[in-house]
């Protein structure tokens, strides 16, 4: 199982997509191990885009993310980094594909909605960014048999 950071940014939480997006990502199947609402300390967002400091963007990107509360997950599941970010669609609005998170509900570059961890070592700096120790909960969801086939040696 793969855990990965999810924020609901500023954007998203001002208009009313929290539980929406929620919804769909546990309607696909991955499970919540971690939940909470923020205001992005600066500094942390800083720690956070570091990758993207050099970028004209930058700077709007961090005042943006400080800009009001987020909504913050952990999510779990086998792959939940590619599954997650398959969800999200696309970095701009303008062209994530319909049927995806920014592709159905936004139409701004800037304003995209949601960040997903990129890769097995973003998301293990991120969630421990993001959540303190004791924070993300291990739990096994009664129903996994019915979302994985378990018979085998490994979640298919
Ligand atoms: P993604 O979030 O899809 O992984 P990245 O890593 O390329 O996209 O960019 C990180 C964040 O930077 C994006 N989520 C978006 O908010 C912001 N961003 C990227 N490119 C631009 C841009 N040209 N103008 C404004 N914001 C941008």
């Amino acid at each position: 199982m793969e855990r990965t950071l999810i924020i609901l940014k500023p954007d998203a939480v001002q208009r009313g997509f929290v539980g929406e997006i929620i919804t769909r990502f546990e309607k696909k199947g991955l499970q919540l191990a971690g939940l909470k609402m923020m205001v992005i300390p600066k500094a942390t967002a800083e720690t956070h885009y570091a990758p993207h400091k050099e970028r004209p963007f930058y700077p709007g990107l961090v005042r943006f993310m400080t800009d009001g509360p987020v909504v913050v997950l952990a999510l779990q599941g086998v792959n939940a980094i590619t599954i997650a970010r398959n969800l999200m669609g696309a970095t701009f609005g303008s062209k994530a594909a319909a049927g995806t998170i920014r592709g159905d509900f936004g139409v701004s570059n800037a304003y995209n909605l949601i960040h997903g961890s990129d890769s097995p070592e973003a998301a293990e700096k991120e969630l421990g960014l993001f959540f303190k120790s004791g924070e993300l909960v291990d739990w096994t969801p009664t129903i996994q048999p019915w979302i994985y086939d378990l018979t085998g040696t490994k979640p298919e």
